[in-house]
């Protein structure tokens, strides 16, 4: 028996389904000997023989086969050509069956070589389309509009219903940042997901694959014959993996049909995904995911810098006031003087609310802070805590839970730590500001209890709007806001070792 617990969703081997979706049929093949190891039970349904008649068996069975039904293809040449040089070159491989187009991809997968054939249905030549898009999306300067025009693009080259870009957060839970759909459907801009609806494993998968198609949730996917019981094919680079029995339960929850991926990566992290729904059942060509994987490329390289520039835009006059202080701290023999009485103080540094310096044994505060009583545990606590140089957070209550008590005041903080022996640090504090959260349905319950599924869970059926109002929470520090924090540390300490010096070289 299992009990409901949401770390199964990650444990679910959804790389090794045993099934493929079933609007194409694959077939595996040693690398060693090129003897058939897998086939697809669906393979009788596009060349009219059964998988199980041609496991073990030598590939020429195949090309036989593959000759009766007037294709001429090369398989052993190619399968050397993909041993020797990579697949990537060949991939795909055009031919027709029984008159209908289809696609041949190939990988390797440990010992086996993997044959995927899918149906080729694209009409037009989609380059041509991907380079007009492509320009139309890098036209835009802010990341908003990139992201908003990046969806509009891919909505015009594969049709879906709707096109999202989804976010991920750094706790793992998403949002829809931006959004194409057709009219008449209701926007899901805006609103927050769990992280369990995309489970650790299957994000792990979308790192490695840039796109996942989902062509039709109401389909049977179709199981893979082996002969003699051997282990699950691993299709972690699969085309057609089949889906887990969890998501397809959530899409259909969700009233959609044909759901479609590609992943956004920053610095080699997924930071999100483009989401894509179809209320009907819709499968799109190899060549324009390909097309729609290129968009994805460049989307993921052209966050690299304008996520920087959207950072924060007070994030330049941070950076002029540290410099100021840092003059302040050449020209003022005393530090705190330096740092707290001259036209720029050590709150102009950041957005900090209030701050507090320990110094030769005293405390001085400016702006609003909590009460002694609860700065000086909080400061041993600091102490104890800290390693680093540097700790901030913007949810302190979370992880020091007398915070709770003067969460109001306090519930960002950036500690900087000035020496560790003598106990002196600089802690800037930031107020709570009440954040409203939209989430599509109540996080807390993303998954019911039912039949459905291996787990014995279903995923949450509903997706009603459910307003969160985040406590305790302050808006979250900027990169620049904890590196002025960095070098002004930096600075002071300087400073202080000069001073020293200079007072033992006078004592001497
Ligand atoms: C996969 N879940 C996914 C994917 C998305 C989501 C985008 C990628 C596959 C796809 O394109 O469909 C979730 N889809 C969303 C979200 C939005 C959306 C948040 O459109 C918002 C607009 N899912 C659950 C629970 C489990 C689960 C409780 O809700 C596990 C118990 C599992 N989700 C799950 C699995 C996959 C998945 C296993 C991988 C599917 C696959 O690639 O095989």
């Amino acid at each position: 028996m299992h009990s409901i617990d949401l770390t199964n969703c990650d444990r679910e081997p959804i790389h090794i389904p045993g099934k493929i979706q079933s609007h194409g049929f694959l077939l595996a093949v040693n690398s060693q000997n090129f003897n058939i190891t897998y086939a697809s039970e669906n393979l009788v349904n596009h060349l009219g023989e059964s998988a199980t008649a041609l496991l073990d068996q030598p590939l020429q069975n195949l090309i036989d086969l593959l000759a009766n039904l007037g294709v001429e293809i090369e398989l052993e040449a190619i399968l050397a050509l993909g041993k020797s040089q990579g697949f990537d070159l060949i991939n795909p491989y055009k031919l027709t069956i029984k008159g209908n187009p289809y696609y041949l991809i190939l990988h390797r997968s440990a010992e086996n070589y993997i044959l995927e054939f899918e149906i080729a249905t694209l009409q037009y030549d989609v380059q041509h389309i991907i380079g007009k898009s492509v320009a139309e999306i890098l036209l835009n300067r802010s990341l908003n509009g990139l992201l908003e025009k990046a969806a509009a693009e891919v909505k015009r080259l594969i049709e879906y219903d709707r096109v999202m870009i989804y976010k991920f957060q750094e706790d793992g839970h998403g949002e829809v940042v931006a959004e194409e759909k057709n009219e008449e459907l209701e926007p899901f801009f805006g609103l927050h997901y769990p992280a369990s609806d995309i489970p650790k494993q299957a994000r792990e998968l979308y790192k490695l694959n840039m796109t996942r198609i989902i062509a039709d949730v109401y389909t049977e996917s179709a199981a893979i014959a082996t002969f003699n019981n051997d282990a699950p094919l691993d299709l972690t680079h699969s085309t057609l993996r089949a889906v887990s029995p969890i998501h397809i339960q959530y899409l259909k929850n969700m009233g959609v049909a044909s759901s479609f991926s590609i992943s956004l990566l920053l610095n080699g992290e997924l930071w999100g995904l483009i989401a894509c729904h179809n209320y009907s059942p819709k499968f799109i060509d190899y060549k324009a995911r390909e097309g729609c994987k290129l968009i994805g490329n460049i989307l993921s390289s052209a966050l690299e810098f304008r996520e920087a520039e959207f950072n924060n835009e007070n994030d330049q006059v941070y950076q002029t006031a540290v410099d100021a202080l840092s003059e302040q701290l050449e020209s003022d023999p005393e530090i705190i003087s330096a740092l707290t009485k001259h036209k720029t103080n050590l709150l102009d540094a950041n957005s900090a609310t209030g701050v507090a310096i320990i110094y030769e044994k005293k405390i001085y505060t400016l702006g609003q802070t909590p009460a002694m009583e609860q700065l000086e545990p909080l400061i041993n606590w600091l102490k104890l805590t800290m390693n680093d140089s540097i700790y901030y957070t913007h949810q302190l209550s979370a992880h020091y839970k007398p915070a709770l008590s003067f969460a109001k005041t306090a519930s960002g903080i950036i500690a900087c730590l000035l020496s560790k022996s003598m106990g002196e640090l600089i802690i800037w504090f930031k107020q709570e500001t009440l954040a409203t959260m939209y989430w599509a349905g109540n996080p807390e319950k993303p998954v019911e209890k039912s039949e459905v599924g291996m787990l014995n869970l279903s995923p949450r059926n509903s997706f009603e709007s459910f307003t969160e109002i985040v406590k305790n929470t302050a808006p979250k520090w900027s990169t620049s806001e904890i590196n002025g924090a960095l070098k002004l540390r930096e600075k002071i300490t300087n400073t202080i070792n000069k001073r020293a010096d200079e007072i033992r070289l006078l004592n001497e």
